[in-house]
């Protein structure tokens, strides 16, 4: 019997860690279906949603009556339950590429708090105008520009060789920046634009979206 694969997303289809997940599953060619959690209407605190996700939060992914949030922790499952040779590979298969690309995951969804709200994923889906970046935002920016610099160089394609899921969650973290016309060095901005051509993350990108409104949580 087939597997059923239903990912919860949020309505405006915004969400920087939904986008990981989309991504992970496109990359394994597996047929899932995307459910809203209307998250303005709080839809994601109430039962069944609250309980059966354990965080109340989306993205949640539901595999076959098991429910599992946290988009990295998505990301490494799909890898685990669809694996290869039969499944393209997500993660890089060297335990020191892979560990690498776990760290720059955990990076851009930990660190870059100020980048993160002053370049939220809004203003990326849906270009919504922006102010000059913050000081914190600079040092921020200028935090990933390092830490980007140093996995791709000049090499513009893929942060470990070959394309990996980490590669997806750098783009976006660029993308805050380079989709608002903020200044990004040359081979960063490039990659960037590189991966937002990949089918997988493409159809994410322009899936879409109804009129953006703005909403509490
Ligand atoms: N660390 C989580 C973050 C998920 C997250 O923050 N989701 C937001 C939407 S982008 C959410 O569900 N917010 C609703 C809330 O926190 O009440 C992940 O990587 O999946």
């Amino acid at each position: 019997m087939a597997s059923s694969l239903v990912l919860h997303t949020d309505p405006f289809w915004v969400s920087p860690y939904v986008f990981s997940a989309f991504v992970a599953l496109k990359e394994k060619g597996v047929p899932f279906e995307m459910r809203v959690v209307d998250l303005g209407q709080g839809d994601h605190r109430k039962e069944p949603y609250r309980s059966a996700s354990l965080t109340a939060r989306i993205p949640a992914l539901l595999h076959d009556g098991f429910w599992l949030t946290e988009s990295n922790a998505i990301d490494e499952y799909v890898e685990d339950v669809f694996p290869t040779p039969q499944y393209p590979r997500l993660f890089p298969v060297d335990p020191q590429q892979r560990a690498r690309a776990r760290q720059v995951m955990a990076f851009v969804r930990s660190d870059l708090g100020a980048l993160r709200e002053e370049r939220s994923s809004e203003t990326v889906m849906y270009r919504r105008p922006v102010e000059p970046l913050s000081p914190a935002a600079t040092r921020a920016a200028a935090k990933l520009f390092t830490l980007a610099t140093a996995l791709i160089g000049d090499r513009q394609d893929t942060a470990f060789g070959s394309w990996s899921i980490a590669d997806a969650d750098l783009a976006f973290a660029l993308q805050r920046l380079v989709a608002n016309g903020d200044e990004v060095p040359a081979p960063l901005r490039a990659y960037a634009q590189a991966q937002w051509d990949r089918p997988s993350i493409r159809e994410y990108v322009q899936h879409p979206r109804a009129p953006f409104v703005p909403y509490n949580y």
